[in-house]
């Protein structure tokens, strides 16, 4: 009997009462008037006389524990600290797959030109988008009377006063980027610029007041035409196919000695003749040049001593060639059914 009593003790130690039905299944074997407790009692008469008293006094610090236990799962449960409800939420598992957003077209395009420029030495510069007059135009060689200096194609913040020593402006080009990196440091410079940057120009397919542009810049001693030819060859295959053919176009800006315009074989009829193209078989992606003497001037740099070349191109006509997207305003609505095909890409 004795060691029946042990066995019992044994079996209420180890057994689990983590939800309502287990305290029940507890209450029936142990508490209850049919459990095994109570047949333990009735099999008390069995016992030897001279061992009953002994025995007894067993059997009921046995049914005293059962009922302590009984009552310490039941307040627990009462309380809501049993595993119940624990057990139905496991915080040790890994969250369930859900739907994932996707990188914008623009920035998965942006990464890419970063890493193309970032594997052949070129760091990454940011700067304001708010700017004065000179970091936009004055330094970059731009004449007073120049036509992007117009209310027409410019947003000016605050224009010249007492309280504004310099018009203030959004800035047009990522250049004022390269300007404030030449004044405060030596060269050899070799930077791209991404970011932001605004036009005074009424939203539709083919235009739009806010875009973003990519920059470039290097100056040191002995930087040649041929340089600036050599890296945006290179970049061309990176980015689009390693057959893409380049050209450079003579054009003119005022921060730039001799210009051009840079055109790749059409990436989307392969000069086949498209409308991207107008069926020219080229397509515009940057314009580029070395930098005018003027400008290093501007930015206390010798430019009897160093030369550079820079370049700039727009992230959107990038994406436009890479993804197909031939309306400017797809990319700044938000439009989830737009945003949605650039998962995973
Ligand atoms: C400094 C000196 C020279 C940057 C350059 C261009 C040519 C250019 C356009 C491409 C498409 C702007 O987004 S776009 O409309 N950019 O054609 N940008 S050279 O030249 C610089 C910049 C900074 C100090």
């Amino acid at each position: 009997m004795l060691d029946k009593v042990k066995e019992i003790y044994q079996e209420i130690e180890q057994f689990e009462v983590q939800s309502r039905e287990q305290l029940e299944q507890f209450r029936l074997r142990y508490v209850g008037r049919k459990g095994v407790v109570a047949e333990l009692f009735e099999g008390l008469k069995q016992v030897p006389q001279e061992d009953r008293r002994a025995v007894g006094q067993e059997l009921n610090s046995l049914k005293d524990f059962a009922q302590q236990r009984f009552k310490e799962y039941s307040t627990s449960l009462e309380n809501g600290d049993g595993q119940e409800e624990a057990s139905a939420v496991d915080l040790t598992l890994p969250v369930a797959p859900g739907p994932y957003g996707a990188l914008h077209p623009l920035n998965i395009v942006l990464r890419q030109v970063i890493t193309v420029f970032e594997r052949i030495g070129f760091s990454v510069a940011d700067g304001p988008e708010i700017e004065s007059d000179w970091y936009n135009f004055g330094a970059l060689n731009f004449p007073d009377n120049h036509p992007a200096r117009d209310m027409q194609d410019t947003f000016f913040v605050e224009k010249k006063s007492a309280g504004a020593p310099s018009d203030m402006l959004l800035r047009t080009h990522t250049s004022n980027v390269q300007i404030r990196l030449m004044e405060h440091r030596k060269p050899p410079i070799r930077s791209i610029m991404p970011g932001r940057v605004y036009r005074n120009e009424a939203i539709s397919a083919r235009a739009h007041c806010m875009f973003h542009q990519v920059e470039g810049l290097y100056v040191d001693r002995n930087v040649g035409f041929r340089d600036l030819k050599d890296t945006l060859y290179h970049f061309v295959k990176e980015m689009f196919a390693k057959d893409v053919k380049i050209r450079f176009r003579p054009s003119y800006f005022p921060f730039t000695e001799p210009s051009a315009e840079i055109d790749i074989s059409c990436q989307i009829c392969h000069g086949k003749g498209c409308n991207i193209c107008k069926h020219t078989g080229w397509v515009e992606i940057a314009g580029s040049g070395m930098v005018d003497p003027n400008v290093l001037k501007n930015c206390g740099i010798d430019p009897e001593e160093f030369t550079g070349f820079a370049f700039g191109m727009g992230v959107e006509r990038i994406t436009q060639l890479r993804y197909g997207v031939n309306d400017l305003r797809l990319y700044t609505e938000n439009d989830v059914r737009f945003l949605r095909q650039f998962q995973g890409a």
